[in-house]
């Protein structure tokens, strides 16, 4: 497998669920994670298999429920905001104002999701494509 073709077959496989990730390690500090910014909402971490020079996930410390965008309610609407305008921040702090970035989310089977903790998926550092994969 390509590591792109991977990404596929782990989401195609992940079940979403309820069940702890091991998002909820790396925030427990359990497991180790090149952590570029935290605060006492949101954690920001550079993704294991990086799919362009700078590329770093965001997620909420408590998943209230969040395991992916689909299960968004109200409720979650501050958290939501805070993780958007955290990846401002945090593209700030990684130099990519200048030249731009992408977010993504990616929900469910079809969206290509393999961890079911909602996270943004901040990428930078070079030309993006368009559409996406
Ligand atoms: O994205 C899930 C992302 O999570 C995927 O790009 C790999 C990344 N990942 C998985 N485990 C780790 C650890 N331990 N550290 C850092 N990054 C990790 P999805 O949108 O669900 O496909």
């Amino acid at each position: 497998f390509t590591a792109m073709a991977s990404e596929k077959e782990a989401a195609l496989l992940a079940v979403p669920s309820d069940a702890p990730t091991i998002f909820d390690k790396i925030i427990k500090k359990e497991i180790p994670a090149d952590i570029v910014y935290e605060d006492d909402k949101v954690l920001a971490f550079r993704d294991i298999n990086p799919q362009a020079p700078v590329h770093i996930l965001l997620i909420p410390k408590v998943r209230d429920g969040l395991t992916g965008l689909s299960k968004a309610e109200e409720k979650h609407c501050e958290i939501l905001g805070q993780l958007l305008y955290t990846a401002k921040l945090v593209a700030k702090q990684e130099g990519l104002l200048e030249n731009g970035f992408r977010l993504v989310i990616n929900d469910g089977p079809s969206g290509c999701q393999s961890v079911y903790h909602l996270h943004l998926h901040l990428l930078g550092g070079r030309q993006m494509n368009w559409p996406p994969g």
